[in-house]
């Protein structure tokens, strides 16, 4: 047995994949612990349509009744969305215990990404990547999908990591892993909220083409993911003080109320929410859909590189 017989594909996505039609993966932990209902699965299903405006297939990945589930959509995904409060999120070291279980969950970037390797999808689109948190030094809270990134070859689209986050010290572990961070018509990696962070990216590419070759190349290679960083566009901005101070208040109430591991991004994720009386959201909403669309354009071109 592999990894494969845990797996059940939508006919959509495999018929997608066998005609070499362009698939992107997209996340399930941004509908379970990301975002609350109904918001959750209005923007699961506007990311679809992204993805679907441009000509590719989306594939959203979770864990449903025991099963790794790729292509969740209709009915199930509403299912998801509206069972986010009892739903698990399942990272690397969750995955086997929750097939035990037969439970419902939400995959991170890190599960995500090994379950579309699984069946052959190389693109995924998300919001922003799990990364080094701040005071690391002291908690070691370091997101699995940093290591997954260096092993497993999907190339992630990202808005880059929040700074609820420690950003160079995330770009400085993806560093130390080997992982190609290409900035999509940005010299810097951003910051989720705000298309700037100060830190430059590895390489900037501006042609979706020109990505595509990147990551086909690296696969060619056998040298693991890469991380493609697509900044907010202009217009969802938000202002970089504000979010700060915002930011700044929900890690030092996760530290006061002494949250940590697991419940440590969806409780940041969470109260950014609840402190920006829900303005956060339409940020979060324009970054993953122009993600979700750049993806979709990425697996095009490489479907004809194939
Ligand atoms: N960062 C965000 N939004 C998210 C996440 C991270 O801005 O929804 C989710 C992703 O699914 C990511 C996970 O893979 O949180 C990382 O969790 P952890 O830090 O526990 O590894
Ligand atoms: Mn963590």
């Amino acid at each position: 047995m592999t990894i494969r017989d845990f797996i059940d594909v939508s006919e959509e996505v495999r018929d997608a994949l066998a005609d070499n039609r362009g698939v992107v993966a997209l996340e399930s932990t941004i509908i379970t612990h990301g975002m609350p209902f109904p918001q959750n699965l209005d923007t699961a299903l506007a990311v679809e349509a992204e993805v679907r405006g441009v000509g590719a297939i989306p594939a959203t990945i979770a864990i449903m009744e025991g099963r790794l589930c790729v292509g969740v959509s209709g009915d199930r995904l509403e299912y998801l969305a509206e069972n986010n409060e009892t739903a698990s999120k399942a990272s690397r070291r969750d995955v086997a215990s929750l097939l035990i279980k037969g439970g419902l969950a939400g995959t991170t970037v890190a599960t995500t990404m090994q379950i579309a390797e699984a069946v052959g999808i190389e693109v995924f689109a998300t919001g922003g990547i799990g990364g080094v948190h701040r005071g690391a030094q002291e908690t070691f809270d370091i997101s699995a999908d940093l290591a997954e990134l260096s092993k497993t070859p999907v190339a992630v689209i990202c808005a880059g990591a929040k700074s609820i986050l420690d950003i160079g010290k995330t770009l400085e572990v993806l560093e130390s892993n080997g992982v190609p961070v290409i900035g999509y018509g940005s010299d810097e990696f951003p910051a989720f909220y705000t298309r700037s962070s100060g830190y430059p990216v590895d390489h900037r590419f501006d042609d979706v083409a020109d990505i595509a070759r990147v990551i086909f190349t690296q696969n060619k290679l056998g040298m693991g993911g890469v991380l493609v960083a697509n900044p907010i566009p202009e217009a969802n901005a938000m202002d970089p003080e504000q979010i700060e101070s915002w930011i700044v208040s929900a890690v030092n109430e996760a530290e006061k109320t002494g949250v940590t591991r697991k419940k440590l991004t969806p409780y940041l994720l969470n109260r950014i929410f609840e402190l920006s009386g829900g303005t956060s959201l339409a940020a979060n909403v324009g970054l993953i859909t122009n993600n979700a669309r750049v993806a979709g354009k990425i697996a095009l071109a490489l479907c004809a590189l194939k």
